[in-house]
């Protein structure tokens, strides 16, 4: 298992699920400030030239939501999913593609300073963003089946982002929500192999 990564980007959501499935992965380095992402041999893993990827003895998949699916399915004994055919698979996709499709553009909309459009734009606007997750949130623990599963570490991790750049406030339920998720021994390991890699990688 290959994970084309570089410190301090989305590749981290990746790391933190192969900490979660106590799988062996190599890191393969992709220097996006050097433009290596953009080199013929990148574009031929993602065509997009954006980390994460993941190649899994020749299975090659892009995206960090598209990967985080993969590897749930790949290791379904590790709990980290919702299979097909059971009732939690409809709201675990759902919030899979949640932070591609509506949080990030929304986010994005609101530190541009864009006049939001909520009807006319495919992730509506942020107010709708924000009471979407603040519902989610406030009726569970997790957000699918009672349960901790990789849709949790992608929001706990975009909540992390928000936080820091005050974007939503550390006030329940995304504080206490934030807390249980990175407080999750797989985030802190791979927090370690992240500040390792920083070092090997002279990455500040
Ligand atoms: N939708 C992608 C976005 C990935 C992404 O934005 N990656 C950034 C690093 S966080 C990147 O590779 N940037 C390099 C570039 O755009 O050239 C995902 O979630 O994996």
């Amino acid at each position: 298992m290959k994970l084309y990564y570089w410190p301090k980007t989305r590749a981290f959501r990746v790391l933190w699920a192969l900490e979660e499935l106590e799988v062996p992965y190599e890191i393969v380095p992709v220097n996006i400030r050097l433009g290596e992402q953009h080199q013929p041999v990148y574009r031929a893993i993602n065509p997009m030239g954006k980390i994460p990827a993941l190649d899994d003895d020749g299975i090659v998949v892009a995206d960090t939501a598209a990967i985080l699916i993969y590897l749930a399915e790949r290791f379904p004994e590790k709990g980290l999913g919702a299979a097909p055919g059971t009732p939690e698979r409809g709201r675990f996709l759902q919030w899979m593609v949640f932070n591609g499709t509506c949080l990030e553009p929304a986010v994005t909309e609101k530190m541009l300073g864009l006049e939001p459009q909520a009807l006319g734009r495919s992730w509506g606007d942020w107010s709708r963003v924000e009471g979407a997750m603040r519902s989610a949130l406030e009726a569970g623990p997790w957000l699918v089946g009672g349960r901790y599963t990789v849709a949790d570490l992608v929001l706990g991790s975009a909540l992390d982002f928000l936080f820091s750049m005050k974007l939503i406030e550390k006030t329940p339920p995304y504080d206490e929500y934030a807390a249980r998720v990175l407080g999750r021994p797989a985030y802190r390991r791979a927090v370690a192999v992240q500040q390792e890699q920083m070092k090997i990688l002279g990455v500040t």
